[in-house]
């Protein structure tokens, strides 16, 4: 299919992207528009997008609702070759379309380069999935019976992604939920809807029948919530705030629908004492501050062994003091802005608010607004010590560049403090025990756990999700995302009776 393309048109220098609903780039409805602006500087513009409303995403899931059909009847074989195409579209692209990552999120240019590259390879790893065997046969109590399971798809499924990731995420939704053999209406976050445009794009020009994936930009009132209530939609994908997740399940616990949550984490590295420091200083620094904190998986509590926490602390204050915080399109910068100046100024309360509350600043502590960076959402990589963990600090998730450092005696003390909130996404473990690193595996309650590693990170051929109250006790990636883009259908086939069976019944002879 050839798509027409995503611009509407410019003004004033600046581009116009519309819809994607039925095979076709189109304005809303209303042809009302929202800005869309880099954080490190408000000034520029990236472009203006769609502000969708009811209509919109009415036309958009009646298109995917009438694809459905088809798409399903297509070849795993046939909807592998397209996604492999799109990996090799965008590949060619990743990094024009890395740079307009970070020029809309902030992140760095390696960052947003990185995480575009990342989202080739979930394109192509969903490619082989989809040549995958789904099914299973089994052994029958009747020994002719051919007794096996099918996957089928959901039908139209509903992807609702967040800004922080926002090329991965969405390609690690709509890769498999393509793969399975479902069409869907894709909903991005109204931060980041240009990375939503270029992999939308990337999926048409390889193919994809019109209809099969549906793009409606807007604001979540406007647009997440008709389509999450609309009857046509069977699943219901969602990565974002434990707020929205909760307002998700009511409304699903209602009409019915698949549900897929991916929710906070309030992350947890333990350093015990044994632990090679350095080691598990640059993990710790890193899985805190990379993306200035916006990670799910970030790490936000560093839980470190009384023996040693005075100077890991003194350590950790150095490098994050030294964090170079500037614009990302920049090769020299490590930490780039917040997405925008809403989420700054949150954090920045948030930090204000955990210095009241008792905790000791030791770095950072609030907006960084000298050297140009008055123009941008920039919050200073921000580091706490003598965290009480039942406080504010310890228990809830910022989502941003603050790293709070809770003093404990030993193993037991650590792992008890790590599961002492209502999150479970991710956890790390600094160690060179063997034991101690197989006790914790046994007794955190995290559903991705790395021992000697940062606790962000997902490497797309294994399950990824978190136990509690990170996710909906579902996962994402490797095998676990067929379970939830498929449902199973159970097949008994029993041979017809042979025609001496036949001939007997009809002479009564036999019963
Ligand atoms: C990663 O750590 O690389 O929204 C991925 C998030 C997670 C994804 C994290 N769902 O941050």
């Amino acid at each position: 299919m050839v798509a027409a393309p995503s611009r509407a048109g410019t003004a004033g220098g600046v581009e116009t992207y519309g819809n994607f609903v039925g095979g076709e780039w189109r304005p809303a409805a209303s042809g009302d528009l929202f800005e869309n602006r880099n954080p490190a500087d408000r000034d520029d513009l990236v472009g203006r997008f769609a502000a969708s409303g009811e209509e919109d995403v009415r036309a958009a899931v009646a298109a995917a609702a009438e694809a459905a059909e088809g798409w399903r009847l297509t070849s795993a074989i046939a909807r592998s070759g397209i996604l492999l195409k799109a990996a090799a579209i965008l590949e060619s692209r990743v990094q024009q379309v890395g740079r307009e990552l970070t020029r809309e999120e902030g992140k760095t240019l390696k960052e947003g380069i990185g995480e575009t590259t990342r989202a080739v390879q979930i394109l192509r790893y969903y490619a082989g999935e989809a040549q995958q065997p789904t099914g299973e046969h089994y052994p029958s109590m009747s020994p002719a019976t051919l007794l096996y399971t099918q996957r089928e798809p959901l039908g139209v499924v509903a992807v609702i992604t967040p800004w922080n990731f926002p090329i991965a995420i969405p390609t690690w939704k709509i890769a498999p939920a393509l793969a399975y053999g479902n069409t869907v209406v894709f909903k991005p976050a109204s931060l980041t809807p240009l990375c939503a445009v270029r992999l939308v794009e990337a999926l048409a020009e390889a193919g994809l029948p019109p209809g099969v994936l549906n793009l409606v930009t807007g604001a979540a009132s406007a647009v997440g919530d008709p389509l999450v209530r609309d009857e046509r939609v069977t699943g219901i994908t969602f990565t974002g705030s434990n707020a929205v997740g909760g307002e998700l399940r009511k409304i699903v616990a209602e009409r019915g629908a698949k549900l897929q949550l991916e929710l906070g984490g309030k992350n947890p590295a333990i350093v015990l004492a044994d632990a090679d420091v350095d080691h598990a200083l640059g993990h710790v620094v890193n899985g805190a501050m990379m993306s200035a904190g916006q990670k799910c998986t970030a790490t936000s509590r560093a839980i470190v062994d009384r023996e040693l926490v005075g100077p890991f602390t003194e350590r950790l204050r150095e490098r994050i003091a030294g964090l170079v915080v500037g614009d990302p399109q920049r090769p020299e910068t490590q930490i780039g802005p917040l997405v925008d100046e809403g989420n700054a100024e949150r954090v920045a309360g948030e930090i204000e608010r955990a210095t009241q509350d008792g905790a000791r600043l030791i770095a950072g502590g609030g907006r960084l607004t000298d050297n140009g960076r008055g123009r941008g959402a920039y919050v200073a990589p921000t580091l706490f010590a003598d965290v009480d963990p039942d406080s504010r600090l310890g228990q809830e998730e910022l989502f941003g560049p603050v790293l709070g450092v809770i003093a404990v005696d030993g193993m037991d003390e650590a792992v008890a403090v790590a599961n002492r909130v209502r999150f479970g996404l991710s956890a790390s473990l600094f160690t060179r025990d063997l034991g101690r690193a197989l006790a914790f595996v046994q007794g955190i309650q995290a559903g991705i756990v790395h021992v000697n590693s940062e606790t962000a990170g997902a490497e797309p051929q294994v399950p990824f999700g978190g136990m509690k109250g990170s996710s909906s006790y579902s996962r994402e990636q490797g095998k676990a995302a067929r379970d939830f883009f498929t449902q199973l259908k159970t097949v008994y086939i029993d041979p017809p009776p042979t025609p001496v069976a036949v001939a007997e019944r009809r002479s009564g002879g036999a019963a």
